[in-house]
C-alpha cells in the first residue's frame, strides 16, 4: 500500500505541493497561469497553518484542562515580524517547503520577501514581548499574550528631500492568514457615565457603573509556535467593534446619525497604535485602548478560569499577569472592580487575589516616559475605577502614615495620587502597589530604579525587586535571519545552542583557528555583500563590502546619541579632506530608525545625517573611504537584514538612560563588536564578552549625574576641542545645507547650551574609541577572534534566559510538555 499523506496535513513535498494547489484552486479560484505572487503566499501561508493547527489546538486543549499555571502576557505592544518564514523554521519544515514551492515553479525568498509584518509595536518593548512569546512557546510554558488588534501599526517611513514622511501603515489591506477571527469571543467593555450606589438585601455596600459608551472586543488569535516542540501558544489580540444591541438601541430610538457616530467612535479604540516610544501621551483615546484591551483580557481569563470549575477565589493560582510596562496597569483596578462588583467579593479577599496576580516590569527611568493620567479625565473615562483607586490609596496611605509617621515628602512620593494645579493617577504607583514582584530589565537599570525613580517603593517592599535581564530569541536573530552564520556554527558545535544559546561557548576554542576565522569573515562579507545590494537598491546608493560597517539601528532619541555618531563621521570627513592619504580604514556608516511624528529633534537629526550624508556621499575626495547611509523604514523585515551585515555595534546612550536595549545584544550574536557606554544590558555584554573585546568609552551613570551637579558646561568642551568646534561650526553655518543654512541652527544651540544627554563631554572619548576600533580593524586575524569570541560568550542573552528567569523567581511556572492526539 503506498500511504498517502493528508493534504491538510502531510509533510512531504508532494502533501506540500498539493496543498499549496489546492488552496490556489478551492480557497482563492486561481490557477497557476493567473496566480499573482501573493496568491502564493496566502496558499503557502494557509498550507502552513493548517500544520500548525493540530499542536495548537492540542495545546489549548491541554492547558484548558489541567490545572498548571499559565502565564498571561499583557502588553500594548508585540512586534511580531513576518511570520511565514519564522513558522517553517519553527516547524521544522523549510527545506520541505522550499522544494515544494520550487517544484511549483516559484521561489520561496521571493515569497517571504513581499510579507508585510504586523507593525503593532514601537521598539524594544514590543520586540522584547514578541521574543518572550517565542520562549515561552518553546520552552513549552502554557502561556498566552494579550494585546490590542491595532488596524494601523507603527507608521512606514520614507525619507524625502532628506525629511522624514509617515505613511499609514494598512498591514490588513491584504488580509491576514495567520490569525483565526473569534467572533464568538467578546467581551463588553464600559466607558464613562456614573456610578450608583446602593446597600443590597443582605446589607451590603453595593456599586452599579451606569456607562455612557459600551464597545465590544473580539479576539483575534495568532499561534506562536514554540521551535520544534509541540507546544504553540496564543497571541490574543482585541479589536473593538460597536455592540449590536447598544446600537439598535438608539438607532430604534430615531437617531441614526447618533448610532453611526457611536460606531466610529468604538471602531476606532483599536483603530491605530500610538507611535511614542518614550513619551507619555495623555490623550482619552491612549487610555481607552488601555483599559479596552485590559478588560477583555482580564474578563476572558475570568471565564477560562471559571469554565474549568474551578472558584473566582482560586483566580491566581490559575493565572499569573504580568505587566509589560504601565500601559496596562489599569489592570490592578479593574480586576478589583470585576471581583467586587462582579462576583461580589469583600476588598480584602479581592485585593488578596489581585496582589498575587500581577507583576510589573519597568522599561525606562525617563521621567517624560512615566505614565500620569490627569485625574479629571481618568474619572470621565472610568469613573468606577477612580472610585477604587481612591479606596486602594486610602488604605496603603493609612498603612504608609504609621510605617513613615511624620515624612510627609515620602508618603506623598508613595501616593497613587499627585498633587499640584490638577491632580494625577501615577500609574507605576499603582502597578507597583498592585503587583506581588516588580523588576527591571538590566542589573544597571534595576540598581537605578531603586536608587531614583522607586526609591521609596524599594525601602517600603524590598523583597518585591528583582532584576531580569533582557534577552532575545537566537530563533529569529540568527537562524532565521543569519542561516550561513547559523550553518557555520552548526558546523562545528551541532546544533543545541538554537535551544541552550550557552553551548555557544564551544566556539571559543575555534577562535583562534586561521580556517575558522576565514570562514566566519567569509560569510559576514557574503551579508555585506547582500546589505550593499538592498541599499544599493533601495537608494541607488553604492558601497563597499570591504569597508568596515559601522551600525547604529534604533528609535531616534537624544538620549540614545545619534547625534555623537554624527559628530564623529563630520570629524572622520574633515580628517579625510584634510589629508586624503592619510591611512584611514574605510567606513560605512549605517543609521536606520523611525523618530516619533510629534518629535521635533528627532526628526531634525535625521534630516541632519541626511545632509551629511549629501555632501559626504558626493564628494569624490572622501567617498571611497567614507560613506553615510540613512536605511529607511527600520523594522522587524529590515533589521533581519541589516544585523548580520554590522561589523561595529553603536550602543552610545549617555550612561543611565538606556533601560537595557536589546539591539545590542542581536548585533553582537551577528558577530559585531560593540563600541558602547556603560549603560543598560552593555555593562553585561561587557562582562561576558570581556573587556578586551568591547571598545568602552564615556562616563558612567554616576559621572553623567556629577558632572551635571557640578554645572556643566558643553561651551567649554566646545572652545576647547578645535575638531568637535569645527564640525558644529560647520553644522551650524550651513556647510551640510546649503540651500538652507539655518536649518540646524536651532539643533546646534541646543547642543552648545543645553546638551541635556552630554554629547560633548563625551565626544572626545568616543573618537578615541573609535580610532582603537579602526587600529583593530586593520587586523583582520585579530578582529576575526575577538567577532567569533563575542557570539561564543553570548549564552546569557538569551530570551530563554530571561524567561527562565521570570518563571522560576516570578511566575512559579513549570513546563508543561504537550502531548498530542493522533
Ligand atoms: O525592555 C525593552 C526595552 C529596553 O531594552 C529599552 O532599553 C527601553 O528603552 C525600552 N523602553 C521602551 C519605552 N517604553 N515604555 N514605557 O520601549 O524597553
Amino acid at each position: 500500500n503506498i500511504l498517502i499523506e493528508d493534504a491538510r496535513t502531510g509533510l512531504s513535498v508532494e502533501a506540500l505541493k498539493r496543498a499549496i494547489s489546492n488552496n490556489l484552486f478551492y480557497a482563492q479560484g486561481k490557477f497557476p497561469e493567473i496566480a499573482t505572487r501573493h496568491d502564493y503566499y496566502m496558499a503557502v501561508s494557509y498550507a502552513v497553518r493548517d500544520r500548525i493547527l493540530n499542536r495548537w489546538v492540542g495545546s489549548v486543549k491541554q492547558y484548558l484542562n489541567s490545572k498548571n499555571r499559565v502565564v498571561s502576557y499583557l502588553s500594548a505592544e508585540y512586534l511580531l515580524g513576518p511570520h511565514l518564514a519564522n513558522n517553517l523554521i519553527n516547524l521544522g519544515i523549510y527545506k520541505q517547503v522550499e522544494q515544494a514551492v520550487k517544484e511549483l515553479g516559484k521561489d520561496l525568498d521571493w515569497l517571504i520577501e513581499k510579507e508585510i509584518e504586523p507593525g503593532l509595536g514601537n521598539g524594544g518593548l514590543g520586540r522584547l514581548a514578541a521574543c518572550y512569546m517565542d520562549s515561552l512557546a518553546t520552552l513549552e510554558v502554557p502561556a498566552i499574550g494579550y494585546g490590542i488588534r491595532y488596524q494601523f501599526g507603527i507608521f512606514e517611513q520614507d525619507i524625502k528631500d532628506g525629511w522624514q514622511v509617515e505613511d499609514t501603515d494598512n498591514w490588513l489591506r491584504r488580509g491576514n492568514p495567520w490569525e483565526i477571527e473569534r467572533r464568538e469571543l467578546n467581551y463588553e467593555v464600559k466607558f464613562g457615565g456614573h456610578v450608583q450606589h446602593y446597600t443590597d438585601n443582605n446589607g451590603k455596600f453595593c456599586s452599579n457603573w451606569i456607562p455612557d459608551l459600551v464597545v465590544k472586543g473580539v479576539a483575534y488569535d495568532t499561534p506562536i509556535l514554540g521551535y520544534k516542540v509541540n507546544t504553540t501558544n496564543t497571541l490574543r489580540l482585541w479589536k473593538s467593534e460597536a455592540p449590536k444591541s447598544f446600537d439598535f438601541q438608539v438607532f430604534n430610538a430615531g437617531g441614526y446619525n447618533e448610532a453611526v457616530r457611536q460606531k466610529i467612535v468604538c471602531e476606532n479604540i483599536s483603530k491605530v497604535l500610538y507611535p511614542n516610544d518614550e513619551q507619555e501621551e495623555g490623550k482619552i483615546l491612549r487610555l481607552q485602548q488601555q483599559y479596552f484591551f485590559v478588560s477583555c483580557s482580564l474578563q476572558d481569563m475570568i471565564n477560562i478560569h471559571l469554565r474549568q470549575g474551578d472558584k473566582i477565589h482560586d483566580f491566581h493560582q490559575k493565572f499569573v499577569v504580568q505587566l509589560n510596562d504601565t500601559h496596562p496597569a489599569v489592570g490592578v483596578a479593574e480586576m478589583m472592580r470585576l471581583l467586587l462588583d462582579k462576583y461580589m467579593l469583600d476588598w480584602d479577599d479581592a485585593w488578596d487575589i489581585t496582589t498575587k496576580t500581577f507583576a510589573y516590569t519597568n522599561h525606562t527611568l525617563l521621567p517624560e516616559a512615566l505614565e500620569k493620567w490627569d485625574l479629571e479625565l481618568f474619572g470621565k473615562v472610568l469613573p468606577r475605577h477612580l472610585e477604587l483607586i481612591y479606596e486602594i490609596n486610602r488604605r496603603f496611605i493609612d498603612k504608609v502614615t504609621v510605617r513613615f509617621y511624620g515624612d510627609h515628602q515620602k508618603i506623598a512620593s508613595l501616593s497613587l495620587i499627585g498633587e499640584g494645579p490638577r491632580k494625577y493617577i501615577k500609574m507605576a504607583n499603582l502597578a507597583a502597589l498592585g503587583s506581588q514582584a516588580i523588576n527591571g530589565v538590566a542589573a544597571l537599570h534595576t540598581d537605578l530604579l531603586k536608587k531614583t525613580v522607586m526609591k521609596d517603593w524599594f525601602e517600603l517592599s524590598p523583597e518585591k525587586f528583582s532584576n531580569k535581564t533582557n534577552g532575545v530569541t537566537p530563533r529569529r536573530w540568527m537562524v532565521l535571519s543569519n542561516p550561513q552564520l547559523t550553518e557555520l556554527i552548526s558546523s562545528k558545535i551541532g546544533e543545541g545552542w538554537i535551544k541552550n544559546l550557552d553551548e555557544l561557548k564551544d566556539l571559543e576554542q575555534f577562535a583562534k583557528d586561521k580556517a575558522f576565522q576565514k570562514a566566519w569573515m567569509e560569510v559576514k562579507h557574503d551579508q555585506k555583500i547582500n546589505l550593499s545590494k538592498k541599499i544599493f537598491q533601495r537608494m541607488r546608493l553604492t558601497v563597499d563590502p570591504d569597508s568596515l560597517f559601522d551600525v547604529q539601528v534604533k528609535r531616534i532619541h537624544e538620549y540614545k546619541r545619534q547625534l555623537l555618531n554624527a559628530l564623529h563621521v563630520i570629524t572622520l570627513y574633515n580628517r579625510i579632506k584634510q589629508k586624503p592619504e592619510a591611512d584611514i580604514v574605510p567606513r560605512t556608516v549605517i543609521f536606520a530608525g523611525k523618530a516619533a511624528p510629534g518629535y521635533k529633534m528627532a526628526k531634525l537629526i535625521i534630516k541632519l545625517i541626511t545632509s551629511i550624508g549629501d555632501v559626504v556621499n558626493n564628494d569624490s575626495d572622501v567617498n571611497k573611504k567614507l560613506k553615510v547611509v540613512f536605511f529607511p523604514n527600520y523594522n522587524v523585515t529590515n533589521a533581519q537584514k541589516i544585523y548580520p551585515a554590522a561589523d561595529l555595534s553603536e550602543q552610545i546612550s549617555t550612561s543611565g538612560k538606556e533601560a537595557s536595549g536589546t539591539g545590542n545584544m542581536k548585533l553582537s550574536l551577528n558577530g559585531a563588536l560593540t563600541i558602547g557606554t556603560l549603560d543598560g544590558a552593555n555593562v553585561e555584554i561587557r562582562e561576558c564578552v570581556g573587556e578586551e573585546n568591547f571598545f568602552l568609552f564615556g562616563l558612567t551613570a554616576d559621572e553623567v549625574e556629577n558632572t551635571k551637579a557640578n554645572g556643566y558646561d558643553p561651551y567649554d568642551y566646545y572652545k576647547n576641542n578645535p575638531e568637535l568646534k569645527l564640525a558644529i561650526d560647520q553644522i551650524n553655518e550651513g556647510y551640510f545645507s546649503h540651500l538652507d543654512p539655518d536649518t540646524f541652527k536651532g539643533l546646534v544651540r541646543s547642543l552648545m547650551f543645553d546638551d541635556q544627554y552630554l554629547i560633548l563631554a563625551d565626544y572626545q572619548a568616543y573618537v578615541d574609541a573609535q580610532e582603537k576600533v579602526a587600529e583593530t580593524f586593520k587586523n583582520k586575524s585579530k578582529w576575526a577572534e575577538m567577532s567569533i569570541l563575542n557570539v561564543a560568550r553570548m549564552g546569557k542573552f538569551s530570551s530563554d534566559r530571561s524567561i527562565r528567569d521570570y518563571c522560576k523567581e516570578i511566575w512559579k511556572v513549570e513546563p508543561v510538555p504537550v502531548k498530542l492526539e493522533n
